[in-house]
């Protein structure tokens, strides 16, 4: 059993990241002579107040633990934060932290679209507020062999799905990344064709692990992370977890989605994690675990759906998991 609630369960000290200096006294003091709510309370989860200061600090956001929550040693947050994948701003991993404070995230919109009965935009501030936020804290894995415990912050996207009643059509859904050059310095690079765009069959949108998230760490998202609002989907390879989304579409046919589109032989549509299909220039079945690395750390082995194999295999009978790989 891999998920274990974590109610009642306190971190230990040393598996806490000590907090950079954005809760300082002075970022306190100049959010309050802006005169904005540094730190939203009473409600169970609250968006957080738009800070005059912009983007200064990053704003705190409260939410409820996940029984969905692995009992996992966290990452560190510093590197979380600083060792990403996002091209839009290069692809070094240090080149998302770097590069993407020229990245504005608010106001921000998403266009919500296609086979819905209620198509309609949602602002940013209405999207921190739409349910109850929860920390869920998953593992995550990279394709490249990496993985990370991250303790991120949102709820389901289903609850996102509820607001706009995907008709009886709607088979996928594809969500697409800002791209805009003025303000993402790795759209000059051909590396992909812009925007990011990656998808979900319904049913994967719709289970209750698909989380639509907007923090970390206890705050909003960091830019490097996917400001303001990012898909994360636990159980499949971390470039389904598509960043900065600005549309989503439902749709009757299968996404053309951004990798599989640049390498359909080594990229699948499903991308589920699986230690059984190697991607064919290297083997799946091992990941080396960040934060974890010195000379004695041995890999890990990858779990099938990356762990989640209990909440998500159902979802999956009777296919050729080697074929839709
Ligand atoms: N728009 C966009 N989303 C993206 C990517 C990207 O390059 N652009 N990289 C993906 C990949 S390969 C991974 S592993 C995860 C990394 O998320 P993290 O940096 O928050 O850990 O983001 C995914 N989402
Ligand atoms: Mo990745």
């Amino acid at each position: 059993m891999l998920l274990r609630t974590r109610s009642g369960v306190e971190p230990l000290p040393s598996e806490i990241t000590p907090r950079p200096l954005y809760e300082s006294r002075r970022a306190v003091l100049r959010a309050a002579a802006a005169g904005v709510a540094f730190w939203s309370t009473g409600a169970a989860y609250a968006a957080p107040a738009v800070r005059a200061a912009a983007d200064a600090a990053p704003a705190k956001l409260q939410a409820r633990p996940s029984s969905y929550s692995t009992m996992e040693r966290q990452t560190p947050y510093k590197d979380v934060t600083g060792y990403n994948n996002f091209y839009e701003f290069g692809t070094d991993k240090e080149d998302p932290a770097r590069f993407s404070g020229s990245l504005h995230v608010r106001p921000w919109t998403v266009s919500v679209e296609g086979l819905v009965a209620r198509p309609r935009q949602f602002g940013i501030d209405e999207l921190l507020g739409l349910a109850p936020l929860e920390e869920r804290i998953y593992r995550m894995r990279c394709v490249e062999g990496w993985s990370m415990v991250i303790p991120w912050i949102g709820y389901p996207f289903a609850e996102l799905m509820k607001r706009v009643e995907p008709t009886a059509g709607a088979k996928y859904v594809e969500y697409v990344t800002l791209a805009d050059p003025a303000q993402m310095s790795g759209l000059r690079s051909g590396v992909l064709a812009w925007p990011y765009v990656e998808g979900l069959r319904i049913d994967e949108a719709a289970h209750p692990l698909t989380l639509l998230t907007l923090g970390l760490y206890g705050e909003v998202l960091p830019r490097q992370n996917g400001a303001p609002v990012r898909m994360v989907v636990p159980w499949k390879y971390g470039f389904k977890s598509g960043k900065s989304l600005v549309r989503i579409r439902f749709t009757d046919r299968q996404p053309v989605t951004s990798w599989n589109r640049a390498a359909p032989q080594e990229y699948g549509f499903y991308s589920n994690v699986n230690p059984e299909v190697s991607h064919p220039r290297w083997s799946q079945a091992t990941e080396r675990r960040i934060g974890e690395d010195g000379f004695l750390q041995r890999k890990r082995p990858t779990l099938k759906f990356n762990g989640y194999g209990e909440q998500v295999a159902s979802l999956y009978a009777g296919m050729d998991l080697h074929k839709a790989f």
